[in-house]
């Protein structure tokens, strides 16, 4: 009975993989200094359509810092915003064309939301001017990160794709394939860091934070 489930799920999961071809590449960075811990993002895009699959993700509230920093889902997915830290804290974005406030929450709970446009936000908390993340709402469900040497594999049915390379430092950078048979090597996804400057952002009323927010005593109030 066991070996008969087992060769089951080895057959479904096959079937799932069937005819997916390898596409892989290593993104070209220019101007990323050694010290900076850069998530980079890559993602297909097919551009005869094809249906997105959503899920449901989750990222932390932890140590008065998201996890993970980056998060890539397909569009239609949820997020869960657990408060894993021993203080309360809030979730916002500004961005478009859904700005979002969760509200303040506690320790131990959680908030979730639906992100059903393709969209970049970039999420705040009210309380922590240093908590920053983004969330972005991708039109496909094949994405990966990258490996910290820039080398990235994706499997993907037949067809033709618009790849792209994301990260926070850059604007991003595409190229078209096409896949058919054989593994694709991809050549051409550059990432310009160079012109990357850090700029602070406004709380969820659109001003600035309160000096004691940088305060890290602010904390022992809200426990
Ligand atoms: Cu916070």
């Amino acid at each position: 009975m066991k070996k008969t489930l087992l060769t089951l799920i080895v057959v479904l999961s096959f079937a799932a993989n069937a005819g997916a071809v390898n596409v892989n590449g290593k993104v070209q960075v220019m101007g990323r200094p050694s010290w900076a811990k850069v998530i980079t993002v890559v993602y297909a895009e097919p551009i005869d359509g094809s249906r997105v699959q959503p899920g449901r993700f989750s990222m932390s509230q932890r140590n008065k810092t998201f996890s993970p920093t980056v998060l890539p889902v397909p569009a239609g997915s949820t997020i869960e915003f657990p408060n894993d830290d021993r203080v309360f804290h809030n979730v916002f974005s500004l961005s478009r064309p859904g700005s979002f406030d969760l509200g303040l929450y506690r320790a131990g709970a959680s908030k979730s939301r639906l992100f059903s446009t393709p969209a970049i936000y970039r999420i705040f908390c009210n309380i922590h001017p240093q908590m920053t993340a983004v969330v972005l709402v991708l039109p496909t469900s094949y994405f990966t990160l990258t490996n910290p040497a820039g080398g990235y594999s994706l499997d993907l049915p037949p067809g033709r794709y618009r790849v792209t390379v994301w990260s926070e430092r850059s604007t991003p950078s595409t190229a078209e394939i096409s896949v058919a048979a054989a593994p694709v090597a991809v050549s051409d996804l550059r990432l310009d860091e160079s012109k990357f400057v850090e700029v602070s952002h406004k709380n969820k009323f659109g001003e600035d934070y309160p000096a004691l927010a940088y305060d890290p005593m602010i904390d022992r109030k809200s426990r």
